[in-house]
């Protein structure tokens, strides 16, 4: 077996990312919106932590009906944000310190203001062609539009096209109604979008995080009978394709890419990520979040099932490595509840600061590349709201509605609310136990977590049992071990339902991880003859049993 890892395999696997949710970060003008500026002031915070990227969510001029993830001008800053002076030295500012930035293109659709879907709009057939427009059935007026063209639901809720009595046609929106679906199929939609890549590979960027990717290229425009119509345009027929395009047109080859890939398959992201295909470095997906989805849906509240969670990752992680493909690795991202809350115990600071070390100890020792969410470095919990109007995400709002409609009583459908919101991880960052934790002097646009007094990074920096110093110790250690960076994995037997193992092998080295999610202590896997190579407790156990929620691994070299 080789002792040499590539070099693919030595750059992406000894660098770590991080994500910021710029509304919630840092708010340098006292708005309550987090923004750019706002970053720059945290920098050396972040080059201490180690992270190399920084993924932005978009900051680009947007009416904010989603987070900024509707966009309404690709090439400038939202004021809310900033300018593009801010941009700049931003990105001066990271790469001086070795941190490079990576924008997310939300390519998928825009907002329904950018200015393509206006002229859209008032009849411009030349901008009616970016969009996926349908005439109406014979007969349709205004009032009474008819059958939409497919029986698609949005993923926010409701059908997937909305009907324009201005242009008296449907267009698709997969998404929010204000969020219309760009047409890949038209090549100056392609070109267009290339240019937005070159724009800004030209201010400094160094990466891109595209959103929902996978959704570009719609297969048939079909009534769907046995799902919600992903089916349709999930994976679609010309996705490789057009990633192969954007990349080369956009001239971001060796820039660092990550493709949000919905509903996908690993097949499929083999695909998307192989160097040799020429698209993206890897691939960002959510098959592990389903774990504690009850009855096949993600608006339940369960416990994550650790046997499905294990043959998951171990499924990910044994195959695209056989296939030569590349993931992201990640409990959270602005999507996703706080994984402390979900998938550790934050029901006392003991628990939780044990059990939100374990959950990276599990993902850092995988083969791929490690993102951080902003907060999750200092086992940031859900917020512990109280009430529906403490939400602010378009999802959540619609779903506590529909959840209701569908026969759940209004209790039911805020806990699940409270345990799957977005929200639950686009609260601010807790920075100090000051009024709104440092975020900002005066009230943010959603509210701080109920624990930030306690909770927040100026009491962790110099702890050095704090989760904050668990994370500055595992970046640290990726970086230093081509074994972590390169060698191969392969998933063990578990000794019981709640303990995942792995073993990693790098020539005659190896490492084996094993995590107990669970607060009962817990058979281990045997481990004689290996030294501790990283816990998250400090004293070595019995070799027998895992303590609760303890995460070690161990290595022979
Ligand atoms: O999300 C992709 C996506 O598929 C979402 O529906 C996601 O599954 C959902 O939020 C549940 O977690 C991306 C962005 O990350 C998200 O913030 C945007 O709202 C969405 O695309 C539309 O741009």
């Amino acid at each position: 077996m080789s002792s040499v890892i590539s070099e693919r395999d030595a750059f992406l696997g000894g660098k770590v990312a991080y994500e910021i949710y710029i509304r919630s970060f840092n708010d340098s003008n006292d708005d309550g919106v987090g923004d750019l500026k706002g970053i720059t002031q945290r920098l050396d915070y972040l080059a201490d932590l180690g992270v190399d990227y920084l993924w932005i969510t978009p900051f680009f001029v947007s009416p904010l009906k989603d987070g900024g993830y509707d966009v309404a001008d690709y090439r400038n800053v939202d004021p809310v944000f900033g300018t593009m002076d801010d941009f700049d030295e931003l990105a001066r500012e990271a790469n001086a310190r070795g941190i490079g930035l990576m924008l997310d293109m939300v390519f998928n659709h825009t907002s329904d203001q950018h200015e393509w879907f206006q002229k859209a709009l008032a009849g411009d057939p030349k901008y009616q062609a970016y969009f996926i427009l349908r005439d109406p059935e014979p007969g349709a007026t205004p009032e009474d539009p008819g059958k939409p063209p497919t029986n698609w639901d949005s993923k926010f809720g409701g059908n997937a096209w909305a009907f324009s009595p201005q242009m008296n046609k449907w267009y698709l929106h997969l998404y929010d109604v204000s969020q219309p679906d760009l047409d890949w199929t038209n090549p100056e939609v392609r070109a267009e979008l290339a240019d937005v890549l070159r724009f800004w590979v030209d201010h400094g960027v160094r990466g891109f995080r595209f959103d929902v990717i996978n959704n570009i290229s719609k297969g048939s425009f079909e009534d769907d009978f046995e799902g919600d119509g992903r089916r349709f345009y999930t994976d679609g027929p010309y996705v490789d394709e057009y990633l192969r395009e954007l990349v080369r047109e956009g001239g971001i080859g060796d820039l660092m890419t990550v493709g949000e890939m919905s509903s996908t398959t690993i097949e499929h992201c083999i695909n998307y990520t192989k160097p040799e295909n020429n698209e993206l470095t890897m691939a960002f997906s959510f098959h592990h979040f389903r774990v504690d989805n009850a009855g096949g849906t993600r608006w339940s509240k369960a416990k994550a099932n650790i046997p499905m969670l294990r043959d998951t990752f171990a499924a990910w992680q044994e195959r695209m490595a056989e296939a030569g493909g590349w993931n992201a690795v990640f409990w959270t991202c602005h999507d996703q509840p706080r994984p402390a809350t979900r998938f550790g115990d934050d029901s006392t600071p003991e628990l939780l600061n044990v059990s939100a070390k374990m959950l990276p100890l599990c993902t850092f020792l995988m083969r791929g590349t490690p993102y951080v969410y902003q907060g999750e470095e200092l086992g940031m919990t859900n917020p512990g709201f109280t009430g529906i109007d403490q939400y602010r995400d378009v999802e959540s709002i619609n779903y506590y509605q529909i959840m209701q409609d569908e026969g759940k009583s209004e209790q039911e459908a805020f806990e699940i609310i409270a345990y799957k919101s977005r929200d639950n991880g686009r609260t601010p960052v807790q920075w100090n136990s000051s009024a709104y934790a440092g975020f900002s002097t005066v009230e943010p646009w959603i509210g701080v977590g109920c624990n930030y007094e306690w909770l927040n990074a100026a009491a962790e920096i110099d702890d050095p049992d704090s989760v904050y110093s668990f994370f500055k110790r595992l970046i640290a250690l990726r970086k230093a071990e081509p074994i972590i960076q390169g060698g191969d994995i392969r998933f063990l037997e578990s000794p019981a339902p709640q303990v995942i193992a792995y073993e990693r092998t790098l020539g005659d080295e190896h490492v084996v991880v094993q995590c107990n999610f669970s607060g009962e202590e817990q058979p281990a896997v045997a481990a004689e003859g290996g030294e501790v190579f990283v816990s998250n407790y400090k004293e070595a156990g019995d070799g027998k049993t895992l303590r609760p929620w303890e995460g070690t691994a161990y290595v022979w070299r």
